[in-house]
């Protein structure tokens, strides 16, 4: 009691479309935590136009991975960003070995929440999905619908559909994540930190992850929010 705790770092995994985005949204709306997600910066730099966004677009529409080195330039940036003492949630980062070593140089990393979800699940799902660029907030026609058709909840700015969720790109986007980032798994599993969490539904999902980091993140971090 009293002392310095280091602060809790995670990381969500899982293959394109398992739901990071989703679940990430509901733990920082129950827990006071940082999420950091690589493709929300990565699609931040593309409506930006710079010449990150310029570079790793030509990439992304293909559902290729971005190089190594400008997603972990991106990256690190905006970790030196995050206060020391705050907790943080990376979300589709690391994605190749490269990525993981350089991150484990440089940061404690104290649990991988990986979503296991099956390929024929997301191949659905994605051809769905509705995003609203600039928060990363995503809907679903179906599983969670706008309020209003075509408009996002908060901000009323109109929804758009990914450029990488046509169904070729997506089929290449989870051959990726089988070649490049399934991997990764091995390599968190022998430290004794990786969670699966194995389901269909991201309601399934949602409270054994939720209970789960209840029992790992310190009081102080729960917010005093409405139950759901
Ligand atoms: P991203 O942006 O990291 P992906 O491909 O890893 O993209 P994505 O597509 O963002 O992952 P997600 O976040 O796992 O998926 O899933 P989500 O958005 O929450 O849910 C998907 C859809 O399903 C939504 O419509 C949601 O509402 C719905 N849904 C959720 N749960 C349910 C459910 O229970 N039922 C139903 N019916 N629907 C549900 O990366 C994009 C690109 O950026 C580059 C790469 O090119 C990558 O392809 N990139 C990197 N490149 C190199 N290194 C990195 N580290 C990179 N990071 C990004
Ligand atoms: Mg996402």
């Amino acid at each position: 009691i009293g002392n310095i705790r280091k602060a809790f770092h995670a990381i969500i995994m899982g293959p394109p479309g398992s739901g990071k985005g989703t679940v990430s949204g509901r733990i920082v709306r129950d827990f006071q935590i940082q999420h950091l997600s690589s493709g929300d910066l990565l699609r931040a730099e593309i409506s930006r136009k710079s010449a990150l966004g310029q570079e790793g677009k030509k990439y992304i529409e293909t559902g290729k991975l971005v190089p190594d080195g400008l997603v972990i330039d991106l990256i690190v940036a905006s970790l030196t960003k995050v206060p020391q003492s705050s907790p943080w949630l990376l979300d589709g980062f690391p994605r190749t070995m490269t990525q993981a070593k350089e991150l484990s140089k440089k940061q404690h990393i104290d649990s991988v929440i990986n979503l296991d979800v099956p390929f024929a699940i997301i191949r659905e799902r994605l051809s769905s999905r509705w995003t609203h660029l600039p928060s990363g907030r995503v809907y679903n026609i179906g599983f969670n619908p706008p309020k209003v058709p075509g408009k996002d909840d908060i901000t009323g700015e109109p929804l758009l559909q990914r450029d990488d969720d046509k169904p070729e790109t997506v089929q290449k986007r989870l051959e990726t994540y089988e070649n490049q980032t399934a991997p990764l798994l091995e390599f968190y599993d022998a430290q004794g930190i990786l969670h699966n969490y194995h389901g269909t539904k991201t309601d399934e999902i949602w409270p054994k992850v939720k209970e789960y980091l209840m029992n790992v993140l310190p009081q102080q971090c729960v917010s005093k929010k409405k139950e759901s």
